[in-house]
């Protein structure tokens, strides 16, 4: 097995581009495909100064990495989301990333800071982990953003991820979902700019970066994602990706250039007015935003249920 670059031994084949690489040109392979990405939806300009969603993870990591690499201004924002030991390890792995490379990092810690963790918070909101974590998350990371002046965040969602998403919205045809699936979210009422400049790699391209460039992630997927229908779709893609080498990039990028724009209208009717949260300030759609809901419905003190004692049910006769 012979790099096409250099024709010396190679360390990984990527049967979507049909070739192998060595260490060297694999890296570079990886850093090309996140700059054609950056250039083609036009995701980063060169003095942008960009926060990027830090999990502890091989992507996010990955990401800051060939982002730092290829000359951008990053910062790391991580969230606690007060999942057991995985926010504890991933929380670690965050932090010893950062300081050994001098990124900057932000950390918001939902328990010490909002009061609530996702396992427990959602149960009480009466919302799906997932769901409740997604929200928080997407709140936090525009706040961190506007608060700290930011021109964008990245986030480390890759190939696999957004061909699953797309999956999920195809077989249900979420149209309105449909519209706005895009590497690029420009900025808009308050809310900023959002990229996803791994789109062009896959997990295992991203997992043999960070091996390559010894880079210790965090391993182990958070434990609420098990039973996620966007595992089963990942995993169905790369069933289909080992007969038909390629296949999740031209669906993903197929949809892109030849039917996204078809959806656009579906996405853009569907937007409400903005105007800012009367609790916190974020742009929303309504009197108070979906964040300080959940906040309060995950913070609500929970009714003891006493059970009656005999002498109280005693008729008195
Ligand atoms: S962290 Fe949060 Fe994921 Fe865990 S609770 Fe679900 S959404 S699975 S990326
Ligand atoms: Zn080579
Ligand atoms: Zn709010």
């Amino acid at each position: 097995m012979k790099c096409r670059v250099c024709r010396g031994p190679a360390v990984i084949d990527v049967r979507r581009h049909n070739a192998n690489f060595c260490a060297e040109h694999f890296v570079k392979l990886c850093r090309d495909q996140v700059a054609k990405a950056i250039s083609e939806f036009n995701m980063l300009q060169p003095d942008d100064r960009v926060l990027i969603a830090v999990s502890g993870g091989k992507d996010s990591l990955a990401l800051c990495d060939i982002l730092d690499h290829l000359g951008y201004r990053v910062e790391g924002f991580y969230i606690s989301l007060g999942i057991g030991e995985y926010s504890k390890e991933s929380r670690g792995y965050v932090e010893r990333f950062a300081s050994q490379r001098d990124l900057p990092l932000i950390i918001d810690d939902l328990p010490i800071d909002y009061g609530f963790d996702i396992p427990h918070g959602s149960r009480a909101a009466k919302r799906a982990p997932c769901s409740a974590c997604g929200l928080s998350k997407r709140h936090l990371f525009d706040e961190a953003a506007r608060k700290g002046g930011y021109d964008v965040v990245a986030t480390g969602h890759n190939l696999d991820d957004e061909a699953a998403v797309l999956m999920g919205n195809t077989l249900h045809w979420h149209t309105e979902y449909l519209g706005r699936q895009a590497p690029v979210l420009p900025a808009h009422d308050g809310f900023p700019k959002k990229v996803k400049p791994l789109v062009r790699l896959t997990e295992r391209d991203t997992a043999a970066y960070c091996l390559l460039r010894n880079i210790d992630y965090m391993v182990e997927e958070c434990p609420m994602a098990a039973g996620n229908r966007h595992l089963f779709y990942k995993s169905a893609l790369n069933d289909i990706e080992v007969s038909s080498p390629g296949a999740k990039h031209s669906f993903y990028f197929g949809f892109l250039q030849r039917a996204a724009q078809h959806f656009a209208d579906a996405a853009g009717q569907e937007m409400p007015a903005i105007r800012a949260c009367s609790q916190c300030g974020a742009p929303c759609s309504s009197e108070t935003c979906a964040f300080c809901r959940l906040v309060d419905r995950a913070t609500a003190p929970v009714p003891i249920r006493m059970k009656p004692s005999r002498s109280s049910t005693k008729v008195k006769t």
